[in-house]
């Protein structure tokens, strides 16, 4: 198994009072993920807090070279590489960051049992926990340089993410084989915003790794579709994939989801609020968080950073 530890840094003991609650929910938040990866090794993630961000961002702080074709270099999170080698790109350096926005605290409810997750969950704010599963997502697979809208690559380089996009009418689709096997096809990626799934009005806007947003009040999983994602980025999945994915992806519609999620059906009118209060629009773009990732030696940030 894989474990996940947090560290914190805050030099001007702006928060201290959220430390425990947000320790507790990245390392629970983690071993959710690790439930579905047979993986090895210990990932450090480091949290800090920036005033001008409204959300969260999210990404490793490595890359790890997976292969090579045609000129191209593939690479994988060092987070991933290291959860399938056990070896640490960076020895007990920080494997991932996780920048928080420090209003965005305010907004999060710390579930008092982040492994269990059975209480019912403040449904003026959003699930700790689900939050950070959704960043963790990203350090381990969902993040990449292509253009969202166009595809284009910045360089000679790119993520195992990266290796299944293609371009669709209206912008990009995630389109590796398990993924589109779950979906029914092509997942639409999130306009301007490369490492997230689906549009308003698509299922996947309902999927964890939404770049549409999240609904306060309701508890967000792992599903078929980011194991699938996973899959189709060389991270082999385990324990329970084949029980998510009995509910497919295409069939859920909002309410229905909710439940399946363990939240409430009256979550789903209360909108998709986050995506509001983080400036982005619902019909046009998205507000879930940023996501950037730096590849060693190339001075590369990953443009999405919101
Ligand atoms: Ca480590
Ligand atoms: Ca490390
Ligand atoms: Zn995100």
């Amino acid at each position: 198994m894989s474990t996940f530890s947090v560290s914190i840094k805050d030099p001007t003991l702006s928060h201290t009072s959220y430390h425990d609650e947000l320790r507790a929910s990245i390392e629970a938040a983690g071993a959710h993920w690790d439930r579905y990866i047979s993986g090895a090794g210990s990932i450090e993630i480091e949290v800090a807090f920036d005033p001008n961000l409204p959300t969260a961002a999210s990404a490793a702080t490595n890359a790890v070279a997976a292969s090579e074709s045609g000129g191209v270099t593939t690479y994988h999170q060092g987070v991933a590489a290291e959860m399938l080698t056990g070896a640490d790109p960076n020895g007990s350096a920080p494997g991932a960051v996780m920048i928080i926005g420090s209003g965005f605290l305010d907004d999060l409810w710390f579930d008092p049992s982040p492994l269990d997750r059975t209480g019912p969950v403040d449904p003026a704010k959003y699930d700790a926990v689900s939050v950070f599963m959704h960043e963790i997502g990203h350090m381990i697979a969902f993040n990449g340089w292509r253009d969202p809208d166009t595809g284009a690559l910045s360089g000679a380089f790119q993520s195992t993410y990266d290796t299944q996009i293609e371009t669709v009418a209206g912008g990009t689709a995630f389109a590796g084989p398990e993924a589109v096997a779950v979906y029914g096809g092509p997942v639409p990626v999130t306009h301007q915003s490369a490492g997230h799934l689906g549009n308003p009005g698509d299922a996947a806007a309902n999927d964890l790794m939404t770049g549409v947003g999240i609904y306060p009040g309701t508890r967000y999983d792992v599903s078929a579709l980011d194991l699938a994602v996973l899959e189709d980025c060389g991270i082999d999945t385990v324990n329970g994939a084949s029980q998510i994915a009995q509910r497919a992806i295409a069939e859920r519609d909002v309410a229905a989801d909710l439940e399946f999620l363990g939240g409430t059906a009256q979550a789903a009118t209360a909108g998709l609020a986050w995506a509001e209060e983080s400036g982005g629009s619902t019909e046009t773009d998205a507000g879930v968080c940023g996501s950037f990732w730096t590849v060693a030696g190339l001075n590369q940030d990953w443009h999405g950073f919101l």
